[in-house]
């Protein structure tokens, strides 16, 4: 038995806030898990130190499904953003622990490798449809085969995914949240657009992709799908909100470009509805946000029954410590499709030093055993936690929208 001894949680700010959780074993080892929730942080963390961590002491640190049952049937009320947040921490840790004690990079455990490595795609963003496609032209120089495009919407003052640094995008910056200006129609003309120049100017051998970001409705996006079929998108992601999930069947009876969904859900049963009757072709659940290693495996094995790929979400908020547990799962998992990659800073990659690399468009975890990162703890102490949001919308005449 390997004797869970102790938990605690970090939380730091190199930039943008992480919390990170750390699993100390009797045997000396350690395990990492990301625990970050993008403008909820604290939640997560409480739910850690007064909830979880009291119940993780002397627990045998091999049990990884067994915590994890215990965890999620144990709470009696299921499921959530922070109860999954926090389970997902746990198992990544006990993921990272177990890979350590058997002396392997965690892939190994998980089956081994299933390809060479991890396509990822990357962000190209600018205020004009020029300024992405320029942006875009220079995600293919270093050598990305995936590069999703958002561009500014003329007539909209502020723009999802759009950013003053070309090669970061941070939405959460406001002590309280900013408020953004938002029009459906003004953004349906906007996009074709982009798509016809970016095929234009990049060709046909790169992937291209879009976020909606959950802002149209079914019938909208079904149009907005059909418009961009001419110009082969890899897929088009968050169309509509997914809490109705029949909307999907309307986006489909309308379209084939391929669609994702699923970065802002939390389990399994959010996507077995979408999964099952093939509404969608990529599955965006990622480690920190879907329970961990041991839950999204489990989804990734039912979507493969369906002929859903993984295209996990990878944002600047998923620390590094989940952008390597991602990554070990994108090697080892059958159904792989994508694995967003959204650069940290050169602060945050401080803080967390780790082993995986990226070539050539395609990412590696590198051979480190256990997950292969790290947390610089002084570091981490040097930065503090702020409070951000990420912004909310409103409709032109004042409605509130999803953002
Ligand atoms: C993406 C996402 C992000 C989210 C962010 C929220 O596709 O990368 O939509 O940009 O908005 O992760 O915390
Ligand atoms: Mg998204």
């Amino acid at each position: 038995m390997l004797r869970i001894t102790g938990a605690k949680v970090i939380v730091s700010c190199p930039g943008r806030n992480f919390v990170t959780l750390k699993i100390e074993t009797s045997d000396g080892v350690y395990g990492l898990g990301d625990a970050t929730l993008n403008g909820r942080e604290l939640s997560v963390v409480s739910y850690l130190t007064d909830h979880v961590i009291p119940c993780l002491i002397g627990r045998d640190a091999h049990r990884i499904e067994d915590i994890w049952q215990y965890l999620y049937k144990g709470a009696y009320w299921r499921r959530g953003p922070v109860t999954m947040s926090a389970i997902a921490a746990v198992d990544t840790a006990l993921w990272d622990i177990k890979a350590k004690v058997a002396g392997l990079p965690l892939y190994q455990l998980l089956g081994g490798a299933s390809r060479e490595g991890v396509m990822v795609y990357g962000h190209a963003n600018g205020t004009t449809i020029e300024e992405t496609v320029e942006a875009a032209r220079r995600y293919q120089a270093e050598g990305y085969k995936a590069i999703r495009l958002q561009s500014g919407v003329p007539g909209l003052a502020s723009t999802y995914g759009v950013s003053n640094d070309r090669y970061f995008y941070e939405p959460a910056n406001g002590n309280t949240p900013h408020e953004n200006v938002w029009s459906t129609e003004k953004y349906l003309r906007s996009v074709p657009p982009l798509f016809e120049a970016a095929r234009e100017a990049l060709g046909w051998d790169v992937h291209l992709l879009h976020d909606a970001h959950h802002r149209l409705t079914p019938i909208e996006a079904g149009r907005l799908g059909r418009e961009l079929e001419p110009f082969r998108p890899f897929w088009l992601e968050d169309a509509t909100p997914a809490e109705n999930p029949d909307g999907f069947r309307l986006i489909r009876q309308h379209t084939t470009t391929p669609l994702a969904v699923g970065e802002v859900f939390n389990s399994i049963w959010d996507a077995k509805q979408l999964i099952e009757e093939q509404l969608i072709d990529y599955i965006r659940t990622t480690v920190v946000h879907a329970g961990g290693i041991t839950h999204l495996r489990r989804i990734a094995s039912f979507a493969d029954l369906y002929q859903v790929r993984t295209g996990c979400h990878g944002a600047t908020d998923l620390s590094p410590v989940c952008m390597a547990a991602a990554l070990h799962f994108g090697l080892s998992v059958p159904n792989f499709g994508v694995q967003e990659y959204m650069r940290h800073t050169e602060l945050t990659d401080q803080v967390f030093p780790h082993a995986y690399t990226f070539e050539n468009g395609m990412m590696h975890p590198g051979d480190a055993i256990g997950l292969g990162v790290e947390i610089d703890e002084d570091l981490a102490a040097k930065h503090e936690y702020k409070r951000a949001y990420l912004p909310v919308n409103r409709l032109e005449d004042g409605t509130m929208w999803s953002w």
